[in-house]
């Protein structure tokens, strides 16, 4: 397909993309290809986004769907297939072949590098416009049918206004699109598990093949594998701890008290490059559009990393949203978007749904609270003993269900 460049002052743009993280910008990069034209604006810096660790697990519906669009050769060639995953209890350690189960995998990429490609196919290759370090974005008339975007130019100082005909909001949830829609609107249903986690990035290769789950009476711990050099671990902590109160030798304590597994080398420690606590909760927006405004990814929903979901859940609004604006620029078809939010909820709730009940396998030894323990001890020996429990947690696990 031949794409034209954006024109460089386009007078009324089919769709502003506000925020360029994997929302945004495979939104972007869609769109391109389908020759409707976009611009993009983001309030960091090209670096910054680039350099931005967080997610690393992908899902394989997701990664397919990269695929088709020509956006999966980089990781399709050095991504990790992840095929187990192991739960650490009593001492003693359950590895879970989701693999062997299912025939399906996880594939670990870290976010910055699914950004930096998802940033140079689209500016670089497919000659996107995106406009970095933009301040003080505000939407406009969004219940008509003349929309805009105005932001400040870092280049110039200057206002200056995008006019629209359509506005995606995927500026993740600390963003500004979700509070254009009016407060008696819009419902925001949230979960707060009570509980933090300190994520930390380890310069230290893997301890593991695989993901542990490390399910303790002192807290949760994990250990996710993410290139050869880095490891990200969590700790279970109290919500609102100050990651200064975990130097060096506590973390590395707890996380060999909280993995420990009879038989198992130690923990290969390495430099912390990352240690900040996360507040863990849930939340999702209805509705996720309003007027001329169609939210995506986390400025919609967003689902705590108990069980890697977010990104992948940012990826499928970004399909489906791409899907309703190519249809109705190209055929004058609007039912994708009047289906938009229905189609990307089914799935959102879904595994808001999955991550609050793994949420108490994690959690529920450390809960201080006998009953708790009992049955989340029953849960995870569930996974072990019946087959039947061990396919339906491998498909939550997964996002392989055939309809959600
Ligand atoms: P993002 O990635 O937050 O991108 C939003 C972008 O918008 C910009 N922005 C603005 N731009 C213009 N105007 C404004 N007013 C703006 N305000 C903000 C921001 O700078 C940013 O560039 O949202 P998006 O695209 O919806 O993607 C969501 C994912 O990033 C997120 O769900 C995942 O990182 C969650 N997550 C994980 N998801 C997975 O699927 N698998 C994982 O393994 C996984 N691990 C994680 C995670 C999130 C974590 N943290 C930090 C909460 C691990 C961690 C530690």
């Amino acid at each position: 397909m031949t794409v034209t460049p954006n024109s460089p002052s386009p007078h009324r743009l089919p769709v502003v993309i506000v925020g360029a993280g994997p929302a945004g910008l495979t939104l972007g990069n869609l769109l391109r290809a389908a020759s409707v034209d976009c611009v993009v604006l983001e309030t960091e810096s090209r670096e910054s986004i680039e350099r931005r660790p967080r997610a690393g697990v992908l899902e394989e519906w997701a990664v397919r769907g990269l695929e088709r669009h020509g956006l999966a050769d980089n990781l399709l060639a050095r991504a990790e297939r992840h095929t187990a995953c192991e739960f650490r209890f009593d001492g003693e350690r359950y590895r879970f072949p989701y693999h062997q189960l299912t025939g399906r995998h996880h594939f670990v990429y870290p976010q910055p590098l699914l950004v930096t490609d998802l940033v140079r196919e689209y500016a670089d290759v497919r000659g996107g416009d995106i406009r970095f370090g933009v301040r003080d974005v505000h939407p406009h008339d969004l219940d008509t049918d003349r929309p805009s975007v105005s932001y400040t130019s870092p280049e110039t100082g200057e206002r200056q206004v995008l006019h629209c005909e359509f506005v995606a909001g995927c500026d993740g949830a600390r963003g500004v699109t979700r509070a254009a829609l009016p407060p008696e609107r819009a419902r925001v249903a949230r979960h707060d598990y009570g509980i933090g986690w300190l994520a930390l990035l380890a310069e230290a290769p893997p301890s593991s093949d695989c993901v542990l789950f490390g399910c303790h009476p002192r807290g949760f711990a994990g250990h996710m594998p993410r290139s050869p050099e880095v490891t990200r671990y969590y700790l279970q902590c109290p919500p609102g701890d100050d990651p200064e109160n975990w130097p060096h030798d506590r973390v590395w304590r707890e996380l060999r008290t909280r993995l420990a597994a009879a038989g198992q080398p130690p923990l290969t420690e390495g430099a912390l490059i990352e240690r900040r606590v996360l507040d863990m909760h849930d939340y999702v927006v209805e509705p996720m559009t309003y007027g001329r405004l169609f939210l995506a990814g986390d400025a919609a929903h967003l689902v705590a990393p108990i069980a890697a979901k977010g990104m992948n859940l940012a990826l499928h609004d970004a399909f489906l949203l791409a899907d309703a604006l190519v249809a109705r620029f190209t055929q004058g078809d609007p039912r994708g978007l009047d289906g938009y939010e229905r189609a990307s909820l089914r799935r959102v709730w879904d595994y808001q749904e999955f991550s609050q009940w793994l949420s108490e396998v994690y959690h529920g030894a450390a809960a201080g609270d006998a009953f708790r323990a009992g049955t989340t001890a029953a849960r995870l020996r569930r996974l072990f003993t019946s087959p039947v429990a061990a396919a339906a947690f491998a498909e939550q696990y997964l996002g392989t269900a055939e309809r959600y």
